[in-house]
């Protein structure tokens, strides 16, 4: 059964899925939006509940909610641990990224070097201590456990958006996160993602206004 994402041609909230969907070795097509009469069919047609995208259509689902697709994948393509314990460190560590993350999701629509000021200044040394100490007591090269998880793909997804808009220095100065970071980046499925259509550009001008066209 085919599998459609519908959101805006920009990384968002939908950019973990894309990342999700990689690593789990799924096809999919994408719906972007980029016209107000394409939302507003998209909300007539019953498919989104709470009129909020990201879409994602699977196993004859209509999957909204990002928290709720992503656990959705996760549980289906063993990416949530394997034992109760496992899947709640795996949510800890899903959750810290995710809050991690919301400063750069923040730059869409406020000022970007506000939001890149306060990445540096003050979510990457909350953060990134904690995931080097993690990183410390593992054995394996994944956050939880001896596979990948959700974990990893929320914190890669950090990581990423530290080097693009400030620096690899940054990411240096703490080894384990490091080489940790660089093996994830070269796993075969996340480095062919990251090359190929589904990995979206950072934020230009036009895709910001079309955004604002499509949504208010
Ligand atoms: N909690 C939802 C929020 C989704 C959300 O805010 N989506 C935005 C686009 S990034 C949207 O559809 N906004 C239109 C609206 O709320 O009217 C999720 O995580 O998926």
């Amino acid at each position: 059964m085919s599998i459609k994402l519908t959101y805006a041609n920009g990384r968002g909230k939908a950019e973990i899925i894309r990342i999700i969907l990689a690593e789990a070795g799924l096809e999919y097509t994408e719906e972007y939006l980029t016209s107000k009469e394409q939302w507003e069919d998209l909300k007539k047609s019953g498919k989104i509940i709470y009129n909020q995208v990201p879409l994602l259509e699977i196993d004859g689902l209509e999957l909204v909610q990002t928290g709720a697709i992503v656990r959705y994948l996760a549980r289906k393509y063993n990416m949530y641990g394997s034992n109760d314990q496992e899947a709640v460190k795996v949510d800890m560590y899903y959750e810290g990224s995710r809050d991690f993350y919301a400063v750069f999701l923040a730059m869409v629509f406020t000022d970007e070097n506000e939001c890149l000021k306060k990445a540096k200044e003050v979510m990457v040394p909350k953060y990134f201590p904690v995931y080097e100490k993690i990183l410390k007591s593992c054995t394996t090269k994944y956050l939880v456990g001896d596979s990948i998880s959700i974990a990893d793909l929320g914190l890669l997804e950090c990581l990423l958006a530290v080097e693009e808009f400030l620096g690899m220095e940054l990411i240096d100065s703490y080894p384990k996160l490091k080489e940790y970071y660089l093996k994830l980046k070269a796993l075969d499925r996340i480095s062919t993602f990251l090359k190929g259509p589904h990995r979206k550009k950072r934020n230009t001008e036009e895709y910001v206004a079309e955004v604002r066209k499509v949504l208010f």
